[in-house]
């Protein structure tokens, strides 16, 4: 038993996202979603990625994973409960923006889907479970994607205002935690995914991410305007991908490549929600990637509303490090959550080759903590493996426990070093459907489902041993890991 302890009222939980669980994909009004049109398989990448997708349904073609998803919609209660089992003190869920606004241009929200999270935090509450949502998840209705070309367009501004106002309206008094924008940052790697930009139509203009990335900030800071103004108290959050960048060695060369790599990747994104106005490296940042800053519309009203409403924490998700190396062409490759890299000698990977580093996690704590000066909130963390269930459906999945428990232990760590942490909330804390590959078969949860990857099975929930490890893990707030 460590002497270095949680704090009092750390959040422990889980997070999950509604178009990865819900499945129910035109269920009481919900319209078409942009996930709704994406493939599953190993392909989904490159089939979104592709100049010629058209964004729409062909079932004949291709088998579509977020439809069905774990059918969390008509098991939520069942899997709240479990997660009340397991003694969570909050639960990460998002709410699918078209199911409130099924085209999202529409003037009024469909009932039905407010109704459906009136439930959601009604059962969370009644676990004593604190909801933490995030407004935005990897999803936007279809209709933004294909009539207006997603984030990249202004309008989307205000179509993300009303829906962030409902949600906060209705919603405020039960749920204190909020976060706006999942992932922000990784549109540089999957535009499709967080901005919707229609690939034909130039998603891979570098002028057209930062574009679209300046209407999510002001999109953002007006969400935070309209929270604090419903209730001062409440903490609304950016969500950072976090993936804590190495320089191959001691070359300048390369130390300068993961400097530059930090404000890219790691840091721009967060500058601008936290700090509340576009950092000093912008107009050097933009140039190397061909864009200039009068290539933006941008107007000074917007400028001061980022001034005027930073977030109120951050949120990340952290799985894995990366390293850097520009001086060698030959140096292997690895994949990663969304970005890769330059294969690190000193780490193991994950089935996926994401490279496994709980030191990492620790640094980026440090990091993000020394950098912004407010709390900090570990909102995604996990192993993605394939499950081999026994005859009785149990999972005995010590690599997982493994995994969280280095991970656990680098954020106490962190406590120690000083660090705010506000929580801890390991990503798929119940089996869902993959971002990155569509699959059922990568599997992160406490909580097997029965199903494949074409979503056949029982749908039958069954806890695997990290189950009851977590429970005890947060039983005592983190003393026995
Ligand atoms: C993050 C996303 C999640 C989630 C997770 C794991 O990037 O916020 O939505 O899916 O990564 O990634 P994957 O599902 O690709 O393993």
């Amino acid at each position: 038993m460590s002497e270095k302890k949680f704090p009092a009222g750390f959040l422990w939980g889980g997070a999950t996202a509604a178009n990865q669980l819900e499945g129910a994909y035109l269920a009481d009004g919900k319209g078409l979603s942009l996930p709704d049109v994406l493939p599953g398989g190993k392909e989904r990448l490159d089939v979104v990625n592709a100049p010629d997708f058209d964004f729409t349904v062909d079932e004949d073609k291709y088998f579509y994973p977020n439809h069905i998803g774990n059918d969390h919609y008509h098991h939520f209660k069942e899997d709240i409960a479990l997660f009340g089992e397991m003694g969570f003190k909050c639960y990460r869920f998002s709410i699918a923006w078209s199911r409130i606004f099924p085209n999202g241009d529409d003037e009024k929200p469909n009932e039905a889907g407010l109704k459906f999270y009136d439930e959601v935090i009604a059962e969370c509450l009644k676990h004593n479970i604190e909801p933490v949502i995030t407004i935005s998840h990897y999803e936007m209705p279809l209709n933004l994607v294909k009539k207006y070309g997603g984030w990249k367009n202004k309008q989307l501004i205000d179509f993300y205002e009303r829906y962030a106002r409902t949600v906060l309206t209705r919603y405020h008094k039960q749920v204190k935690y909020w976060m706006t924008f999942n992932e922000i940052n990784s549109a540089a790697h999957f535009p499709v995914m967080g901005q919707g930009l229609v690939v034909a139509n130039g998603a891979n203009d570098k002028k057209n991410i930062y574009q679209a990335w300046h209407n999510q900030f002001v999109s953002s800071a007006k969400a935070v305007k309209i929270g604090h103004e419903l209730d001062p108290d409440l903490q609304i959050g950016c969500m950072i991908l976090y993936a804590t960048t190495y320089s191959y060695d001691a070359n300048p060369v390369n130390q300068l490549a993961t400097l530059q790599t930090n404000q890219a990747n790691n840091f721009f994104c967060g500058d601008v929600q936290v700090r509340g106005h576009y950092p000093a490296y912008t107009k050097s940042l933009l140039a190397r990637q061909g864009v200039q800053l009068s290539d933006l519309d941008y107007t000074q009203e917007e400028l001061d509303l980022l001034a005027k409403y930073p977030v109120d924490y951050i949120g990340f998700s952290y799985y894995m490090s990366a390293v850097v190396d520009e001086t060698n062409d030959d140096q292997e490759q690895v994949s990663g959550n969304l970005m890769g890299g330059v294969k690190n000698p000193f780490l193991q990977s994950s089935d996926w080759g994401w490279q496994i580093d709980p030191t990492g996690l620790r640094i980026a704590l440090n990091e993000l903590s020394d950098r912004y000066q407010k709390p900090v909130f570990v909102v995604e963390n996990g192993l993605g493996a394939i499950d081999k269930p026994d005859a009785n459906h149990y999972v005995a999945d010590d690599y997982r426990i493994d995994y969280l428990k280095k991970h656990i232990e680098a954020i106490r760590e962190a406590i120690d070093d000083g660090v705010d942490v506000m929580g801890y909330t390991p990503w798929g804390c119940i089996d869902l459907v993959s971002a990155s590959t569509g699959e059922m078969a990568k599997r992160y949860g406490f909580i097997y489902v029965d199903e494949d990857n074409e979503c056949q099975g029982t749908f039958k929930r069954y806890k695997k041993k990290s189950f009851d490890w977590y429970k005890q893990v947060i039983a005592t707030n983190g003393d026995n890991l």
